[in-house]
């Protein structure tokens, strides 16, 4: 885990949250852009400066960078390190001789619909819930349970989406346990999203507890359940 790479998801619900309780409405668009692959400082523009401030993070001069998304932005080729690697494809791409930054590619090859979320319960008449999050952050929900909140209302921020799609393409490389009996009637919650690898629509699973229990042991797992929970709570 050391040298991974950190998450900003509970930094982005506590923000949503705190808007919630401020604002007494739901945030829209709170952040209209998202997340551009190789840029340092948060200027929106990737060039020589994004290089120079890569240089000093992978050479141990800093390890922090002047803008609060770069743990996403400079691990410009997805594989949940900041290095040297990173730093030869920045590089390249700021010469042109590479045309674009592998995890904007991963980014621009985000399928339709990114995140989803169920519950099925059999015990005492059939209930469920099916909610989706789409890549342009609308939710999307189905089910015989009624939401609190009209899912219609809230949108998630394209960076937020961008960042929790960036996890989820490496999660896709965690082992799966063996499904666990774990509890009765209690129903089952499945988390998981959807990935575009190598032009293949993969799903990748992430954790369902409940009646059964099993888990893929990716260390952005839990991260990404917390995040998609969040959204699932603030609708049910
Ligand atoms: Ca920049
Ligand atoms: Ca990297």
């Amino acid at each position: 885990m050391k040298g991974l790479r950190k998450s900003k998801a509970v930094f982005a619900m506590a923000l949503v949250l705190a808007l919630l309780i401020t604002c007494g409405a739901f945030p829209v668009a709170a952040q209209e852009g998202g997340l551009i692959i190789g840029d340092a400082n948060g200027d929106g523009l990737v060039n020589v400066t994004d290089a120079a401030i890569l240089n000093l993070y992978v050479s141990g001069y800093t390890n922090t960078f002047p803008y609060d998304m770069a743990d996403y932005t400079m691990d410009v080729n997805d594989d949940g390190y900041i290095n040297r690697q990173d730093f030869d494809l920045l590089n390249k791409f700021i010469s042109g001789s590479l045309a674009s930054l592998p995890s904007a590619d991963i980014l621009r090859n985000m399928p339709q619909t990114v995140f989803q979320y169920s519950y099925v319960n059999g015990a005492w008449g059939y209930r469920n819930i099916r909610l989706s999050i789409d890549k342009q952050g609308n939710i999307y929900t189905s089910g015989n349970i009624t939401p609190n909140v009209d899912p219609s209302t809230i949108k998630v921020p394209k960076i937020e989406i961008e960042s929790m799609y960036l996890d989820l393409y490496l999660a896709s490389q965690g082992t799966i346990t063996n499904p666990q009996n774990a509890a009765c009637d209690m129903g089952i919650n499945v988390y998981g999203g959807n990935i575009v690898k190598n032009g293949a629509l993969q799903y990748v699973f992430l954790k369902q507890y409940g009646d059964v229990d099993q888990e893929n042991m990716s260390p952005y797992t839990q991260t990404l359940v917390d995040w998609l929970d969040g959204y699932v709570d603030m609708i049910y």
